[in-house]
């Protein structure tokens, strides 16, 4: 693997090599102005020193070596070429330039919400000294998360990130096996990636599933999810866009259940319900009111209610549409 890795580094290297002339003399040159190269690019001369069968301690024997015309090569760095050239020109330029050095600092990119800013400043003369002028570009992260001024994968959500608000415990003229579904909502202010969470229960039916999605399995900030028995269709109550079916492998019993997300051994959200008391039944979801929208609200009978809308013949409910208010 460090073979490997050290052939594809040094054939650049050599090409630099080739372009800059490659006399054993330029090498050396440049050898010694790159030993300041060591330090930013430690990686390179690491490698190309492994592949020169030199002995390990990269930095100082690339030092050392500089007079070494095949090691020299690892060192012919773009870095000290352009160093020499900004030296040249700004000594030639007798106006005062004020922007030169550049006055004006521009702070890192940052994340409002899910949308990457990016601000730009510019240094413009102005008189005899200068003014900084500012602008921003926006990048909306969409399926990905802003993340510490960066666009990145989504992460796993945190307790309270993700909520249970609707689901179908006992559906009617279907199958149990096929037609149990729950729906998820994203509370929070990014994307988060539910792949590698768990479905738990608190022991009914030692259910203990880990979701594999193949992939992200992202829920947006603000948007629904649901999770169902299978994702047919033709099986589930002609629920379309189920994003994921768990089958067997987790159950919601009808005489009393929890449901468990759990993502990296903590619990994003749990909801343990009682057959009495819960308004869901034969043939009807119960709805979180979208009012009391919460992880802790939600472990409460009063907080939901009976859906009203059928969805499907004999079955009411809003699988992926918001719920209506329970006042
Ligand atoms: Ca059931
Ligand atoms: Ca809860
Ligand atoms: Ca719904």
């Amino acid at each position: 693997m460090r073979a490997m890795s050290a052939t594809r580094r040094l054939l650049p290297a050599l090409l630099l090599l080739a372009c800059s002339g490659g006399s054993p003399g330029t090498s050396d040159t440049a050898g010694s102005d790159g030993s300041t190269g060591d330090t930013t690019g430690e990686g390179t001369t690491t490698s190309a020193q492994t592949s020169t069968a030199s002995t390990t301690g990269a930095a100082t024997s690339g030092t050392a070596s500089a007079s070494d015309g095949s090691s020299g090569a690892t060192t012919v760095d773009p870095s000290a070429g352009s160093t020499a050239a900004e030296t040249t020109s700004s000594s030639t330029t007798g106006v005062v330039d004020p922007c030169d050095p550049d006055p004006c600092d521009a702070p890192g990119p940052y994340c409002e919400g899910n949308v990457q800013v990016t601000p730009k400043v510019a240094c413009e003369p102005d008189g005899e000294g200068f003014v900084c002028t500012s602008d921003e570009v926006t990048m909306d992260c969409g399926e990905l998360a802003c993340l510490d001024g960066a666009c990145a994968p989504p992460l796993m959500p945190v307790a309270g990130e993700v909520i249970f608000v609707e689901m179908m415990q006992d559906p009617d003229k279907l199958s149990d096996f096929d037609a149990e579904w729950f729906e998820l909502k994203n509370l929070g202010p990014l994307p988060v990636d539910l792949d590698g969470c768990r479905l738990v229960d608190l022991g009914v039916n030692m259910d203990d599933h880990v979701l594999d999605a193949g992939g992200p399995l992202v829920i947006l900030p603000g948007a629904l999810m649901v999770m169902a028995k299978t994702v047919d269709p033709a099986k589930n109550g002609g629920i379309e866009g189920v994003a994921y079916g768990f089958g067997d492998a987790f159950s919601l019993t009808n005489t009393g259940d929890a449901a468990i997300l759990r993502c990296d051994d903590v619990d994003v959200d749990v909801v343990s319900y009682e057959s009495d008391g819960w308004p869901f039944g034969v043939g009807v979801a119960m709805g979180l009111d979208p009012a009391l929208e919460d992880a802790t609200m939600n472990d409460l009978a009063a907080s939901w209610c009976a859906a009203k809308v059928e969805y499907t013949a004999g079955n009411t409910g809003s699988p992926g549409e918001p719920n209506p208010s329970c006042g």
